[in-house]
């Protein structure tokens, strides 16, 4: 497959409702739709670095900056078959993950539509449906956040999520428990506690929690094996996992007993299958994560969680939970059963509307072999 052409996008798409976690406030998602040329075919990918260097220290310009200046220039006219080739050309470049999730993605569609398999085919992919949930951001009230809840579970979500942060927390957990005794329900801090809140956590793991996710430092894996001691509930590290080697360190070191799995934290779909093998064959359960992409991002996040061990629903939810019109047709919808269909077209599977592509584009670059 020869790259013929490279084009970035900065998108910029505005969130139905603001999303308030304990990094802050979004009301729109800044990322990068990676477009790539090759024999005839067009293969999209998304790189979820957002607006600002609150989650991951990539932000559009880092990622444009690396994509643009050492990512395209190693494979751009070059004649590839397997994206380990295209790999193997910017293995120097360390770290900037998601720049390179962006580009591995684009790849993946392009070299699936020149096979005519479809992505989840192409990564091993099992599952025609996969199990979906939902993240809910931090709420004003209690009252509020249990009337998402139910809104959400009446649309068939398999399972629940809520934000905490200090003193958005217990309160919160406790009610939900209460209203919802039987659903999935798990938690997300984002790294907004130390080891000093152990109490907060003893006192979380009475509500039959199936994860915390993330409760301590962004970039930790040790602090996490001495909570997670302390707990029964399982922790869910997120932040914390760049590689397969992360993934073993927190493996080996009981600092975590699931794994959220996101492309563009780890690099691409590449590192992704490492990771969920590794974890399939320690008996880790693992589940897609999500970067509130738009519907190209989303696609490759549902060929992914088809997987055999993505036994836990993902942070996959519909488009409309998140965006008013998608870039993407159709648009991904949630089955009354709590499930999403996995496309079965070559490649991402879904169309991108180009005419919604283009009002969401701020600034767009090429790049010709
Ligand atoms: O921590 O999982 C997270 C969104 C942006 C950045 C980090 C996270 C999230 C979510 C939303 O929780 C997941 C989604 O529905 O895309
Ligand atoms: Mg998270």
């Amino acid at each position: 497959m020869k790259i013929e052409r490279i084009e970035l996008r900065h998108v910029k798409l505005v969130l139905v409702s603001p999303f308030v976690t304990s990094m802050g406030t979004e009301y729109d998602e800044e990322h990068i739709i990676v477009r790539v040329d090759a024999d005839g075919v067009t293969g999209w990918g998304e790189s979820v670095a957002e607006g600002t260097p609150f989650y991951s220290y990539e932000t559009v310009p880092t990622a444009w900056h690396i994509l643009r200046d050492f990512l395209i220039p190693s494979i751009l006219g070059k004649d590839i078959s397997t994206v380990d080739e295209a790999i193997a050309g910017y293995a120097k470049v360390r770290g900037h993950m998601m720049a390179k999730a962006g580009l591995e993605a684009a790849l993946w569609d392009a070299l699936a539509k020149t096979k005519g398999i479809s992505l989840s085919q192409m990564l091993g992919g099992t599952r025609k449906k996969i199990d979906v949930g939902v993240s809910i951001g931090i709420q004003d009230s209690v009252e509020g956040l249990l009337k998402k809840i139910g809104g959400y579970l009446a649309e068939g979500y398999k399972r629940i999520k809520i934000k905490i942060a200090p003193g958005f927390d217990l309160q919160f957990v406790e009610a939900v428990r209460k209203e919802f005794p039987g659903i999935l329900f798990q938690v997300d801090a984002n790294s907004a506690y130390t080891l000093d809140d152990i109490g907060i956590f003893k006192k979380m793991d009475d509500y039959n929690l199936l994860l915390i996710e993330q409760p301590l430092g962004y970039e930790d894996i040790f602090d996490h094996s001495k909570l997670q001691r302390e707990l029964k509930t399982p922790i869910c590290l997120d932040e914390s996992i760049h590689s397969l080697d992360d993934t073993r360190a927190a493996i080996e070191l009981d600092s975590c007993r699931i794994i959220n799995i996101k492309p563009g934290r780890v690099g691409g779909f590449t590192e992704s299958k490492l990771i969920h093998d590794y974890c399939a064959s320690m008996n880790i359960p693992v589940w897609c994560g999500g970067m509130l992409e738009s519907g190209i991002g989303r696609a490759g996040n549902v060929a992914l969680a088809s997987l055999s061990n993505f036994t836990l629903p993902g942070d996959i939810s519909a488009s409309k939970r998140y965006y008013k019109e998608d870039i993407v047709e159709p648009e991904f919808v949630v089955n009354p059963d709590g499930t999403m269909d996995v496309p079965t077209n070559p490649g991402i599977g879904v169309e991108v509307n180009m005419k919604n592509l283009e009002k969401v584009t701020v600034r767009s670059e090429s790049y010709k072999g």
